[in-house]
Order: C-alpha cells, then structure tokens, then sequence
C-alpha cells in the first residue's frame, strides 16, 4: 500500500502563488486517486516495495503502473519541497552550491523555468544530482520520472515542478511562465538541500 505524504502545510497556506482551491483539488483528488490507483496496481503484480528503484524498474511493461504511479511518486516529492512563501530561504552554502553549478542563482531560475516552460503538453521539470555531484536540469512527459526504464536518466532527483494544466489552470488559466515564475516563491530550500546532502 502507497501513501500520500503529509502536507507540511494547510491548503491555503501557498497563496498567493498557489491559490487553496487549486490545491485542495491537486491534493485531495488528482494525487488521491493516483495514489489509490497504484495501491491497487501494485498489488496486483505482487509489489511490495514502495521504494521508486524498485516499482518503475519496469515501467515500460506496464501503462497503468507508469502513469498511476508516477501520478504517485511525483505529487509526493513535489508537495513535499513546498511551504510558505516566508519560510523560504535557501541557505547560502546552498545557494554556493547552485552558482558553482548554474553560474548563479537567477541563471539556474532561468534554465529550470525555461525546461517547465518547454515542455510541451503535461509534464514536470526536474533537477538532479549526478553521480559526480553535479546538478542537471531536465523535464519529463506526463507522469515520468527517472526511475522508469522509459529514459536513461541516471540523476538522483531533488526537486521537481509540476506543469500539468489541473497544477495552475484555475488561477493561471494559459499562462504557464507565470506560475513557473511564481514557484520559485514557495519552494522549501531546506528539504532540497537535504536531499542534496542525502
Ligand atoms: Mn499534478
């Protein structure tokens, strides 16, 4: 059985950047039933595991599994690198850590903002830690992540962006770059960096 993280934060609490409404219906229904979906899915193939190594090692067998579970696995690592716009800042050895990779810390904005605004249809935008410890920045369609063996990707992910229309339709209708700009306001910088040092 897969769970849904708990949030660090009441619904409400992302506004303005992210408005209630959009949240509840992201939370409760879109990651909820995705959620409850592969709960059903991996016990059907007899998956234990809840650990992403394992339950998308063969993803690409299995339509209902990568989409479903990736619907899982991804709200979860999204929703919990959120909080309240105040209690965002990223640290400076952090923010070292981003320049030595991007140049600086409004060029990594530019790049990341520029994988979510690229991505064409549904999809979410990543950042990475390599094996090297280097950082790469990259987008992936509908519910994919870099544990399925649909890709090649070999980072470990430490943040992701959803740019699914139901993440800002309601507040933003058509206008993506605006919420992507808007994202970077309520980011949880001390969850990243942990997985970072992880
Ligand atoms: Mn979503």
């Amino acid at each position: 059985m897969v769970k849904q993280i708990k949030l660090n934060y009441a619904l409400g609490d992302l506004e303005p950047y992210i408005d209630k409404e959009t949240m509840n219906i992201h939370y409760n229904k879109h990651h909820a039933a995705y959620t409850n979906k592969t709960t059903v899915i991996l016990d059907e193939l007899k998956i234990r595991s809840n650990n992403p190594k394992v339950v998308f090692k063969r993803a690409s067998k299995n339509a209902s599994l990568r989409n479903n579970g990736g619907g899982w696995w991804n709200h979860n690592f999204f929703f919990e690198a959120l909080n309240k716009p105040a209690s965002n800042k990223i640290s400076a050895e952090f923010e070292e850590v981003i320049s030595e990779n991007f140049g600086s810390y409004d060029k990594f904005v530019e790049e990341f903002s520029n994988a979510a605004a690229t991505q064409f249809g549904s999809g979410w935008a990543w950042l990475g830690k390599k094996k090297d410890g280097s950082l790469e920045i990259y987008s992936t369609s509908n519910q994919d992540n870099c544990f399925m063996d649909v890709n090649k990707i070999s980072s470990i992910p430490i943040l992701c962006l959803d740019v699914w229309e139901h993440a800002y339709y309601l507040k933003y209708q058509n206008r993506r770059p605006e919420y992507v700009k808007n994202f970077y306001n309520v980011i949880d910088w001390s969850v990243v960096e942990e997985r970072y040092n992880a």
